[in-house]
């Protein structure tokens, strides 16, 4: 279930977002952080909330897509503003692949999630949206992952999700942990997806590495 409730501080740069004005945005959030604010905090009461909020105009009845496009295109540059070295850190924790499965086009929180790992350290192997279950499988074998992370935003995929472990035992992997997140499979317990954690943030995904790897 996701709350509506705005932490006071954050009501203009969510308002920036969700208008798409990336100027009034960037500027928001370097005041921001000039004023000591974590970045953790500006992802996830600012830029999450904002997109949540936009639930109500991405139904099946309506769909106002210039409208969520623009909104996501801001979300994306202040990841970069927040993150600016996220291409070139080192990586020596080991590696991850991260994907949305095959039916679902959602990749602004499996790029969060990306970006944060990234920069602590991670190797991240990028799959993509809408992505075959075997390119995964394939994916994680060839690279030597440590662990497969799924971001799911539309129930469609729940199918999929409960299967990945499966397909990674059937190819010898069963060593590699499935972690799932996004707004479609937050909610359900690992046990029913057949994973072996959800969480509820990109940040939950640090202490599942570190704490079950
Ligand atoms: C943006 C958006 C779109 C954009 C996507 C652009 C893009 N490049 O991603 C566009 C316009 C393309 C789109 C299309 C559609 N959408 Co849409 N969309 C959204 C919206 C408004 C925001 C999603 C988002 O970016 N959230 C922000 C990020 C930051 O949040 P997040 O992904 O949850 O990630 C955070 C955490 O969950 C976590 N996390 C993410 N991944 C992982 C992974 C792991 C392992 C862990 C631990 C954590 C983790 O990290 C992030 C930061 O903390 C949501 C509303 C909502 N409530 O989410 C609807 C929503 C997901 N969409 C919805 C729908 C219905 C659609 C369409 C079917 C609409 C249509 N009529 O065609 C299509 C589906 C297309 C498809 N086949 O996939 C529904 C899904 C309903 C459902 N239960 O299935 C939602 C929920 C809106 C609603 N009605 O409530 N959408």
């Amino acid at each position: 279930m996701q709350s509506q409730q705005v932490n006071h501080n954050m009501a203009s740069l969510i308002s920036y977002i969700m208008e798409g004005e990336t100027n009034l945005a960037i500027a928001e959030v370097n005041r921001q952080i000039e004023a000591g604010v974590d970045r953790k905090e500006i992802i996830l009461e600012a830029i999450q909330k904002a997109m949540e909020l936009l639930g109500s105009k991405c139904t099946a009845e309506q769909f106002n897509l210039l409208e969520i496009m623009l909104a996501g295109r801001t979300a994306t540059l202040i990841m970069k503003e927040l993150y600016p070295d996220a291409n070139g850190a080192p990586s020596t924790k080991g590696t991850v692949v991260i994907a949305t499965l095959e039916g679902d086009v959602h990749d602004i929180g499996k790029n969060i999630v990306k970006i944060i790992l990234i920069t602590q350290g991670y190797k991240v192997i990028d799959c993509g949206k809408n992505c075959p279950i075997q390119t995964i499988v394939d994916a994680a074998e060839t690279e030597n992952a440590i662990a497969v992370l799924v971001s799911g935003l539309i129930t469609n995929v729940i199918p999929q999700v409960k299967v990945v472990k499966q397909a990674l035992a059937d190819n010898n992997l069963s060593d590699i942990k499935v972690f799932a997140g996004g707004a479609a499979l937050k909610q359900f317990t690992a046990e029913s997806l057949n994973v072996d954690n959800v969480g509820e943030t990109a940040f939950d995904v640090l202490r599942f590495l570190e704490s079950e790897v």
